[in-house]
């Protein structure tokens, strides 16, 4: 049994966002339907193609375990099934430019009129405001929800983070928002939208900006690597890496930096562990001189402090940095390329990483899923091939006869 079996999502998603979203709801046992165009499909199939005329990781590593269905929903025949469609499902979850199920004549308000009892969810680049029209994807999102602003070093330009904060964020936001409605709905009997904007996503991950964008009212942000000689301006600032939370943290080289452009490893100067740093590395002398010994004293040099952790750092490999500041309680953690953690055996045990088997491309690695439910076990499927269950859901989904079936075929609905 998984958590949500008996959950039937009409999922008009495409590219990453929406994609994210009902992959992990048919991880927990949904029947999620990819509704895509004839011929043509989710257009990730075809971007970024590794194996010429193979779905590509883009699209399989965000479709697992869903099927897919071939329905032109401009035509009117397309139509009519799609309204079938809706129906039968308890969600439908897209993400197309702002307007288009609209466009294709299914509003809200028809939607609701067809099955009141339909979640249905939408992912867009903003919320309601002056750029509600505009088209979004992530980097986009990352730069206008406050991410790529705080993010970099002080003297560099904007950065966007690698990871998907933007698509696969807002996607993890929209699969909550869902979840939330299914359960409302067992007490109400009646759907309702859920919206989720990118923008609104990113600028909630990046919670902790705002705070300081409040704190900087009352002074410089001590753990910033502006202070004490640089300048603050009127807006939170990029903080290079320096930790976000009330602990001092740098990213310092290890041994191998020279040519391993990942040999660094984060370390968190966390006031209670000091001491077993310090010591650890050849600075006993901090403990006895007031200069060093409390928080306080370090907070003004912390760039100096990390200079002297890294003159250590820089004898040992990242992996014996970790092995010897854990016992001493000192937060740390290896700067782990893609590889490594492709490679990581404990990953591998526990389903984060998988490898997956698909007809035309072979066997593949993905990242499972990462929320562990006790009592609804994942198992990961590859992703449909284009249309591939037309004919089943048509006929086991609404009941369609085959002459039904051969005659929307020959309409070009399917
Ligand atoms: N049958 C018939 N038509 C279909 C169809 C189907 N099964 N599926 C899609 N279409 C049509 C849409 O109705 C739309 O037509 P109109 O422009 O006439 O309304 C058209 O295909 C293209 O859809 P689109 O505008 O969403 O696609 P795009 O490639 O131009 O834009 C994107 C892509 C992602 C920028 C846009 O969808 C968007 O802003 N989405 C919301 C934000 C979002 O999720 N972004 C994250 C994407 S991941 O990086």
């Amino acid at each position: 049994m998984k958590a949500l079996e008996g959950v039937r999502i009409l999922d008009m998603t495409h590219v990453q966002s929406g994609p994210t979203c009902t992959q992990l709801l048919a991880w927990f046992g949904a029947d999620v339907v990819k509704v895509e165009r004839p011929g043509k499909g989710d257009a990730t199939r075809g971007q970024l193609q590794d194996i010429p005329d193979v779905d590509s990781l883009y699209f399989t590593m965000l479709n697992h375990n869903k099927r897919s269905i071939t329905l032109n929903t401009k035509k009117d025949s397309g139509k009519a099934i799609f309204t079938e469609l809706i129906k039968s499902c308890d969600v439908l979850a897209e993400n197309f430019a702002p307007g288009a199920l609209d466009r294709m004549g299914f509003s809200w308000e028809r939607i609701q009129e067809i099955n009141p009892r339909i979640i249905y969810a939408s992912v867009k680049g903003f919320g309601p405001g002056p750029y509600e029209d505009c088209k979004v994807y992530e980097n986009v999102a990352q730069c206008t929800g406050g991410g790529a602003s705080t993010t970099g070093f002080p003297d560099g330009p904007p950065v966007v983070a690698g990871a998907q904060i933007g698509d696969s964020g807002t996607g993890l936001h929209l699969a909550l928002g869902i979840v939330t409605a299914l359960f409302q709905r067992e007490k109400s009997g009646r759907g309702q939208r859920v919206e989720c904007a990118m923008q609104d996503g990113v600028l909630n991950l990046c919670r902790v900006k705002l705070r300081d964008q409040q704190r900087l009212a009352h002074g410089p942000l001590k753990e910033y690597p502006q202070y004490p000689n640089g300048t603050f301006g009127v807006a939170t600032p990029r903080a290079g890496n320096a930790s976000g939370g009330g602990q001092p943290g740098w990213i310092v080289k290890c041994k191998g930096w020279e040519s391993d452009p990942d040999a660094y490893i984060y370390i968190i100067a966390q006031a209670a562990a000091f001491d077993g740093l310090a010591r650890v590395i050849g600075h006993e002398d901090w403990l006895e001189d007031p200069e060093w010994n409390t928080p306080a004293a370090r907070l003004p040099k912390i760039d100096q402090m990390f200079a002297e952790i890294e003159r250590w750092t820089q004898t040992k490999t990242k992996f014996d940095v970790m092995d010897t500041l854990n016992p001493l309680n000192v937060p740390c953690g290896p700067v782990l390329s893609i590889k490594e953690l492709s490679e990581e055996p404990s990953l591998r045990a526990t389903g984060t990483v998988v490898e997956v088997e698909h007809p035309t491309r072979g066997s593949y690695l993905s990242v499972g899923n990462p929320i562990k439910l006790s009592d609804s076990p994942v198992e990961v499927k590859r992703s449909p091939l284009l249309g591939e269950h037309t004919d089943d859901i048509l006929q086991e989904v609404l009941g369609m006869d085959e002459a039904a079936i051969a005659a929307a075929k020959a309409d070009g609905a399917v």
